[in-house]
């Protein structure tokens, strides 16, 4: 592997007065840009604190480079169940082989994000914190994790992490330099004042479904109105949406719980129910709620699966259950509003792909969402920002909104080179965008789009819209895979393996290849279909099909957006 770091070996870039800052290397692993933004946080406080900061993304880093560095800030996020983000994998494998180099003049924090409600969580951080120590590196504090709040964690850890390194250097009798006037470092990026602490309170300007309703799914368009916001974003980006729960949730919980809804909770501005309306999470039970409960009612089953279940055995006993069931299932337990919100874990917002260009919509921002919806015990249940912008932000009403930069999910910056897109179902909204992006640029290269749902008669969205690009020749290449439109299951895959020599030339050719949707199968198939294409069109064995797939990963050719 060759190093494609900003400052290859030297590790003391020079600063403006002409003397030496010592390098403090920053290196992320994001998904979806929450841990690029702490990076980019930690790098400008290190630069404040007279170090010359070079943020990388972990992939764009080998472990020669690596081990050529003596401060080092990893700050990464966990993707999917314990699993490395995508920007990090081939450092992992790089790093985990046999074949590391020993890191004895690397001194290292490791800064883990995370995700209590998933298996495997901040997984990510820790392996690479173990095996950094493992390697020889040394680890200046202790690893801190944070959930899904993780901001003022954060923020704490760049604040006391930094000055340790500051004292490793005197120890070392190599003290910083003391000019730090203006190093010579990237500037800083423009941070946009609208974020999940402060989100935009944007008009919905359009709440549209888009499949049919004779489909086994309600998927609808939004349309976000921008007006003076300042609020900017680009073709890839996620929108960040805050949502308020359902109110007769709220009611029903209210009354479960006997507690008055404008019962005052200790070291809260709002009433109970307020709170439950906006600032908790109250659908899904969290892990110290499941914990509680048993221990207060006793149930039987419950006691006996979270004492000798593993996680699959408490998930399938926790199947289609939410706050309010576990509460209804055990009518001995009593709580105080203190005691139940203590319980919960705080409203996060939630991410959707940005379905438009800002290019081709200047003044809005679309997203393309599937409602979850389901009936249960007698009970409609929803996803909590799902049916929030179906049914609550009623047209013309306010919802809190911030961008969520996907820094590495862009249509290819050459104008030229081909792109492929498999995106069968919500997983077209970043594509529609790309579309409507190069359309928008004039950007002559060709552009593939594999699609797919159940029924081409009720689930092909933006049916008009994709015609036209055809019509239009913006759309070089459409293929559908409608799978129950037939006996046999036709699945994007297969679309793609009937066409896989045109699939192959076209990544000759410089094709960027894009995936976005369902993270547990349809991207595992589609990944395993770009492998066979490539050994069969490209006469490769299974290994050199798996190098030419990692080569594309390097060169950002190959790119998911997957959940
Ligand atoms: P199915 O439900 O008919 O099996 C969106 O949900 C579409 O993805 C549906 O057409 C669904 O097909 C299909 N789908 C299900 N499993 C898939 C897989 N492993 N790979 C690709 N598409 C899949």
């Amino acid at each position: 592997m060759s190093s494609r770091l900003v400052v290859g070996g030297a590790d003391a870039p020079a600063a403006a007065g002409g003397g030496q800052l010592p390098a403090m290397h920053v290196l992320y692993g994001s998904q979806t840009g929450n841990a690029e933004g702490v990076a980019e946080d930690a790098a400008a406080a290190a630069r404040s604190q007279g170090f010359a900061p070079v943020v990388s993304a972990l992939d764009d880093v080998d472990t020669d480079a690596l081990a050529a560095m003596q401060r080092v800030l990893v700050v990464t996020s966990t993707y999917g169940e314990g699993e490395m983000p995508d920007n990090a994998e081939l450092f992992w494998q790089a790093l985990s082989a046999e074949t590391a180099p020993r890191l004895e003049n690397t001194d290292f924090a490791v800064l883990a994000l995370g995700d209590t409600g998933y298996d495997g969580y901040c997984q990510a951080g820790k392996m690479i914190d173990t095996r950094l120590e493992q390697l020889g590196a040394r680890r200046v504090t202790p690893r801190v994790d944070c959930d899904v709040d993780y901001e003022d964690t954060a923020a704490a850890w760049v604040a006391d992490t930094l000055p340790l390194f500051a004292a490793v250097e005197g120890i070392r009798g190599e003290s910083p330099v003391a000019d730090v006037a203006e190093p010579e470092t990237k500037p800083a990026r423009k941070r946009s004042q609208w974020n999940r602490k402060n989100p935009y309170g944007s008009t919905l300007s359009v709440n549209r479904r888009l499949s049919s309703d004779t489909s086994a799914k309600e998927i609808r368009h939004y349309e976000f109105a921008l007006a003076d916001s300042g609020l900017e974003y680009e073709a890839g980006d996620a929108l960040g949406v805050m949502p308020i729960n359902d109110p007769a949730l709220v009611d029903a919980l209210v009354s479960r719980l006997g507690i008055p809804a404008d019962a005052a909770v200790t070291g809260k501005e709002r009433p109970f129910s307020d709170l439950l309306l906006h600032a908790y999470e109250i659908s899904t039970p969290s892990h110290e709620f499941i914990d509680e409960i048993e221990k207060r009612a006793g149930d039987e089953e419950l006691s006996h699966v979270l004492r000798h279940g593993d996680k699959e055995a408490l998930d399938a006993w926790l199947w289609g259950k939410d706050v309010l069931d576990l509460l209804l299932l055990e009518p001995s337990v009593t709580l105080t509003a203190d005691e139940f919100v203590g319980l919960l874990k705080p409203l996060q917002h939630r991410a959707y792909s940005i379905s438009s260009s800002p290019l081709a919509n200047p003044g809005s921002v679309h997203l393309t969402v599937a409602s979850v919806r389901h009936s249960s015990a007698g009970r409609d249940r929803g996803g909590v920002c799902s049916t929030f912008l179906a049914d609550r932000i009623a047209d013309g009403g306010s919802g809190g909104i911030f961008v969520s930069k996907n820094k590495s999910f862009r249509v290819p910056a050459n104008d030229d080179a081909p792109m492929i897109m498999v995106g069968p179902g919500t997983g077209i909204a970043p594509f529609r965008a790309f579309l409507q992006e190069r359309q928008a640029r004039g950007a002559s290269g060709r552009n593939w789009l594999f699609f797919g749902d159940q029924h081409r008669a009720s689930d092909y969205i933006y049916e008009d819209e994709i015609g036209a690009m055809s019509d239009s020749g913006l759309l070089t290449r459409l293929d559908l895979a409608f799978s129950r439109d037939q006996a046999e299951k036709i699945y994007v895959q297969n679309r793609m393996v009937e066409n896989g020599a045109e699939l192959f030339a076209w990544l000759e050719d410089g094709g960027h290849f894009y995936v976005c949707g369902d993270a547990t199968r349809m991207a595992k198939d589609v990944d395993r279909a770009l492998h066979q294409v490539i050994a069969t069109h490209g006469t490769l064995s299974t290994e050199q099909a798996a190098d030419y797939v990692t080569k594309l990963k390097k060169e950002k050719r190959y790119l998911r957006d997957v959940y």
